[in-house]
């Protein structure tokens, strides 16, 4: 799977100095708000020693990390939903990620202008939030009034999702998040950015976070990252926390041609996990060969392992860990 992540914030909190840090791709960067009209989309790799050790142990050719992808997009501001600003049309672009990254201006810096004149990070993670909702809530209300009429029709599918899109829209009006309708059918269906998992990027520096953020994101089970952006070079914390908020794990492939890591969720089965490197391998998977990274360093390589009864032999419902190196056997 393909993680991408959409980074949303008010206009000038550092949305593309952030983005320029993950992906070094020279983006508009300016002391005015709405710099960013345009998306911007990169990709980083994923920052991961473990790669590199096996990249030497099995001297490959080449190196291939996994990646996770940005979206750079414009700033939101209060009453997008109604027009303000550049409206809300352009959260469109970030519809079909994973996370959202919500970037709040910690940094004090009166020279650098803050559309809401004051630094509160707080009151600017409602007011985004609550665009994201209404954004959402006008998606809803959109298609509550065709899915009664197919649910009166005899739907199926309607009748189920009927009262599930009904307490959603009760959730999103409250300013509530959705995330657990996630996995809901109809949900899915209308990619809503409510249900999507949530990872701050706090710009500045910890002193000046107050302690009620720290307890309010927490509250709500979101992961977060403390960067003083303007004097950051690279930031691996933040995939890290994003890999952890979302709940995913690498495993790796190695040779002599690549040595290449890959993202999966945590609890994937060895079939599905074998689908992040060829969709096929999904369907035709027969068994794989795994030895963990931590045993193929200690053994020095798949010979020694072997001997030594690490390498194991693991069939359709063994559950991949994190560090697993493995080499699947399909049909
Ligand atoms: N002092 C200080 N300035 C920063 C920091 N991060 C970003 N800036 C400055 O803030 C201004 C806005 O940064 P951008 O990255 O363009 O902000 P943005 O969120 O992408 O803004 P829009 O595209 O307009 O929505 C620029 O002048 C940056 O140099 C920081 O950590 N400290
Ligand atoms: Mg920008």
């Amino acid at each position: 799977m393909k993680l991408s992540i959409g980074i949303v914030g008010l206009p000038n909190v550092g949305k593309s100095t952030l983005f320029k840090i993950l992906t070094k791709v020279q983006v508009n960067i300016a002391n005015y708000p709405f710099c960013t009209i345009d998306p911007n989309i990169g990709v980083t790799p994923v920052p991961d020693e473990r790669l590199d050790t096996l990249t030497e142990m099995s001297k490959s050719k080449k190196k291939v990390p996994a990646v996770v992808e940005f979206y750079d997009i414009a700033g939101l501001v209060k009453g997008a939903s109604q027009g303000e600003g550049l409206g809300n049309a352009f959260l469109s672009h970030i519809k079909e990620v994973n996370a959202i990254l919500h970037v709040l201006r910690i940094f004090p810096s009166p020279d650098i202008i803050h559309v809401e004149a004051t630094v509160d990070p707080l009151r600017d993670r409602e007011i985004i939030l609550s665009e994201l909702a209404l954004h959402d809530l006008q998606i809803v209300e959109r298609r509550l009034p065709k899915l009664e009429t197919e649910a009166k029709a005899g739907s199926k599918e309607a009748k189920q999702a009927l009262p599930i899109l009904t307490k959603v829209r009760e959730h999103l009006s409250r300013g509530e998040s959705i995330a657990e309708y996630a996995d809901e059918v109809i949900v899915r269906e209308l990619q809503l950015l409510r249900s999507r998992k949530l990872v701050y990027l706090l710009n500045g520096r910890e002193a000046d976070i107050p302690a009620s953020l720290f307890d309010t994101i927490r509250a709500e089970g979101a992961g977060y990252v403390v960067a003083d952006l303007e004097n950051a070079t690279e930031i691996p914390e933040l995939i890290r926390a994003a890999y952890k908020t979302l709940g995913l794990i690498t495993f790796f492939t190695t040779g002599e041609d690549e040595t290449r890591g890959w993202t999966i969720k945590e609890g994937s089965k060895a079939p599905e996990a074998s689908g992040a490197i060829h969709s096929d391998f999904q369907q035709k998977f027969i068994r794989a060969e795994v030895v963990h990274y931590d045993d193929f360093i200690k053994t020095g390589g798949w010979a020694e392992a072997r001997q030594k009864g690490l390498l194991r032999v693991e069939g359709k419902e063994y559950i991949v860990k994190d560090g697993d190196i493995l080499v699947v056997r399909h049909g």
